[in-house]
Order: C-alpha cells, then structure tokens, then sequence
C-alpha cells in the first residue's frame, strides 16, 4: 500500500465572486481526494486576506503574509478588488505582492474553444483553434517601478513616471518557456507580442532576445507581431496561433481579449508559476471579482475549475512524479501511456463533471457562458432561472464530455499522424527506389492529408 500523500493548500478567496468560485473548486479536490483510495489528501489553510480585512487592518494581507504562504504546497486564489478599496491598492497589496515576491514569472493562461459554448467568432464555427498565451509575470510594465512628485505645484501641476523594466534574464526565461511549451503542442509555433517600432528600448531588447532564444529552438516557427496587429489577428487569424508570449501588459489584455473570443470570462483558468519551485505557484481563474454580482451565488465556476485542472497538473507534479517513476507494467503509467496524459488529471476532469452536475441538481444557479470580471465585462445576466439551470446542466454536460471526447480524439490523432510519418517515410524509400514510377497516394491517404493540411 503507498503511503497517502498530503498536500498543504492555501485559499485565498479575496473578494466579491472569489468567494463563491473558489468554494467549488475546493469541492471538487474535496471529493478527488475522497476517490484516491487514501492515495493523497488535501489539506486546506484559509487566509481571509482582501479588501474586507484593508477595512480592518489597513493592508491587504498579514505582514508576515508571504513567509507564511511559502510553506505549502499551492496557492489558490479568487479575485481581488472592490469598490471599497482604490484597485492599485488592493492590487499591489495581495495579488501582485504575492506574484513578485514567490518570482512566479510564468502566467499560463490557456484560450480553449469548447464545443458548446458560443464564440462571438463566426470562424470559431468551421476551425479548430486554441492557444496559450504566456505572460511574464514579474517585470515589463507591471514592475511598480515610478512615482509621483511635485504636489506642491497645486492642482494639476502633478507628474507621474511609471516605468517598464526588461531584463534579459527575465525575458529569456519566459520566452524559453514558451518555445518549451510549443514543443509539446501539435502546432510548434512561438509569437512574440512587440512594440518595438514605439518602445525603441524595452520592447528592442525584449525583441533581441526572442531572436536569440528562436535559435535554439529551429524546430519551432516564430514569428513577431506588433501588439495591435496582433489584437486584431486574435480576431481574424486565430487559427495561426499556438503559443503566445507577451510582456505583462500586454498579454494581460490579450488573454481577456482571447477569453471573450471563446465565449466568456467565466471560462478562462490561469496559472501563476514558479518554474524553479522555490516557491509555492498560485491558481486562479482570470476573471475579476465582479461586484456587481457578488453573493448572488450565479458566477461561473468552471474558469476556477479549470485552474485546478491546471494546479493538479502543473502545480502538485508530485503524484505524478511518484507515477512516473513507476515501471511501465503499472497499470496506471500503462493508462497513462494509452491516455497520452496523466489519469488523476482525467479524474480530476470526471468528478469536476460530476459535482457540476451535483451543484446544479442542489438547485443553485450557474450561468453557461456567464462572464464575470470586476469591470463589468462581458455579464450575461437571464430571467429565466429553471430555463438557466436546465440549460446549464445541458451546456455543462456538453462540454465536459464533448472535452473528453476530444481528448481521446486527440491522443487517436496524434497515433494517426505517427502511422502517416511512418507511411510517408516508407514512401519516400519507394520513390527513391522506383523513381520513374509516379506517386499517387491511396485515396484514403489523400483524405489524410488533406485533414493534416487543414490542421496545420
Ligand atoms: N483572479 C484574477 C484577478 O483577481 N484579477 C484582478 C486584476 O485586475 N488583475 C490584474 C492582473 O492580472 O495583473
């Protein structure tokens, strides 16, 4: 019998939906960990830090806030900000505070197109398309570097200077990450997000640095896109994207952008990482706290479902670190084998479907495709309540098993394209032997690459 593992959580809720979202993903470990047959468990430390405890304490979190975070194993937050509280304060004061100062560089923050839910995209209808925009999270233009000064000219004499900073160490490490990325996706293509023609400094080295990094990755396409043009391409090109990378500004604003393009900002998981792991990685979906439906119990879970996917497979890799060190006759690295991907992951993604499916019997509402995010964005508010819930548990069900299906999809594809690889090469030895001989594929192969030409 193994021993049962622990992992050591913090919840962070913070404000307004956060409350509610993160109490259901935490069901959901709840109930993963309850399934594991004593394998691990998970064991929560709530921190009520946000802008209710700025009201008590004057600051958004504990002064001994961080030393007390290192020790576990992943943070789970909800969403900061409230009307109470200026946004930079409660910003700089627990979200960004905890980011900088656990170096959690990387935010991973995928733009998945789910069957079920509508894309205001008229070409999400007939393409496949999904991305993951990769944001440096610890630098660029959100490094809080500036001030103000001069008050004493009276009003509006004023000035402000906020700065950007770009390292090379910092952008090397995002963009390395990126390429690694891309190398495990069907599409193994990096765009590097720029502004250099305007920021001839930063946005000059940060273009440097991408070339640099490219050459030592010749598998991988590149390309670099102005941060406008490549706004609009999220919009018009999105079936040429894989692997987004951007400085903190502006993937900040090209994720939201990617999140309403597939449907909602409900939907949109993230995860702030470590890579280094010395310090714990913190999940949290992307949206706001959306004050103005807070404590009605109608937010979407799902993006703070999805950030636990996430947190189960990039943050807790020590189930899986114990799996992968198993011999390969084990039954579970076997499935894992078969599945392409690892099967607490898989079950993770079962029982989400399942308590889903529990919270909307128990009555409470969730709202498909309802966008949430503490500026108002994007909310999709109905009248009809048992209309919502039926429709929920449809668009829910949907979408997890269409997930599913697209996952086994995914894995027979990508057999697929080896058998093809292994055909073409086999091929190829023909041609050159019978080189007179014209090569005309079976007609079952020509539909093969015509569905790999749609593909790429
Ligand atoms: N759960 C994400 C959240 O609370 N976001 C609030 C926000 O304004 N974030 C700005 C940022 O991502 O830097």
């Amino acid at each position: 019998m193994t021993a049962t593992q622990n992992f050591r959580i913090a919840a962070i809720p913070a404000d307004g939906v956060g409350l509610e979202v993160v109490e259901a993903g935490r069901a959901v470990l709840d109930s993963l960990a309850g399934s594991s047959g004593g394998r691990f468990t998970f064991e929560w430390k709530d921190f009520p830090w946000g802008s209710e405890y700025y009201a008590e304490h004057g600051k958004m979190m504990a002064d001994d806030g961080l030393e007390e975070l290192k020790t576990f194993d992943a943070i789970y937050f909800g969403a900061v900000g409230w009307p109470t509280v200026p946004d930079h304060v409660s910003l700089w004061g627990l979200r960004l505070k905890i980011c900088q100062g656990f170096d959690q560089w990387a935010n991973v923050r995928p733009v998945e197109f789910l069957p079920g839910i509508v894309s205001p995209l008229r070409k999400a209808d007939d393409t496949d398309q999904n991305w993951v925009v990769v944001r440096e999270n610890s630098e660029g233009e959100y490094a809080g570097i500036g001030g103000r000064n001069l008050s004493a000219r009276g009003e509006g004499g004023e000035v402000a200077i906020q700065s950007a900073l770009f390292t090379e160490v910092g952008c090397e490490r995002i963009m390395r990450f990126a390429f690694d990325l891309a190398r495990t996706r069907a599409k193994k293509k990096v765009s590097s997000v720029t502004k250099s023609n305007a920021q001839q400094y930063g946005m000059v080295l940060w273009d440097d640095v991408f070339k640099k990094v490219a050459a030592d990755y010749p598998d991988i396409e590149t390309e670099s896109v102005l941060v406008d043009a490549m706004a609009a391409k999220f919009v018009l090109h999105p079936e040429d994207l894989s692997v987004v990378v951007a400085s903190n500004l502006n993937a900040d604003i090209l994720s939201d952008l990617g999140s309403a393009l597939a449907g909602s900002l409900g939907l949109a998981a993230s995860a702030n990482l470590n890579p280094a792991k010395t310090y714990p990685s913190m999940f949290e979906p992307v949206h706001g706290s959306a004050p103005d439906i807070a404590g009605e119990g109608t937010a979407n879970p799902l993006a703070t479902l999805l950030s636990v996917a996430m947190m189960l497979r990039d943050g807790l890799d020590r189930p899986l670190q114990g799996l992968r060190g198993r011999p390969a006759r084990d039954p579970v690295m076997a499935l894992r084998m078969f599945l392409g991907r690892d099967p607490v992951a898989l079950l993770a993604e079962l029982l989400l479907l399942l308590l889903c499916l529990l919270v909307v019997l128990r009555g409470r509402s969730l709202r498909r495709g309802l966008g949430v995010d503490s500026h108002g964005v994007d909310h999709a508010v109905g009248a009809d309540l048992p209309g919502q819930l039926l429709q929920s548990l449809d668009g829910i069900l949907g979408v997890e098993v269409d997930r599913l299906g697209a996952l086994a999809l995914r894995h027979l594809e990508a057999r697929r394209n080896r058998i093809d690889r292994e055909d073409a090469a086999r091929a190829s030895k023909h041609r050159a032997r019978d080189r007179e001989l014209p090569y005309r594929p079976a007609a079952e192969d020509r539909h093969r690459i015509a569905v790999d030409d749609l593909r790429e």
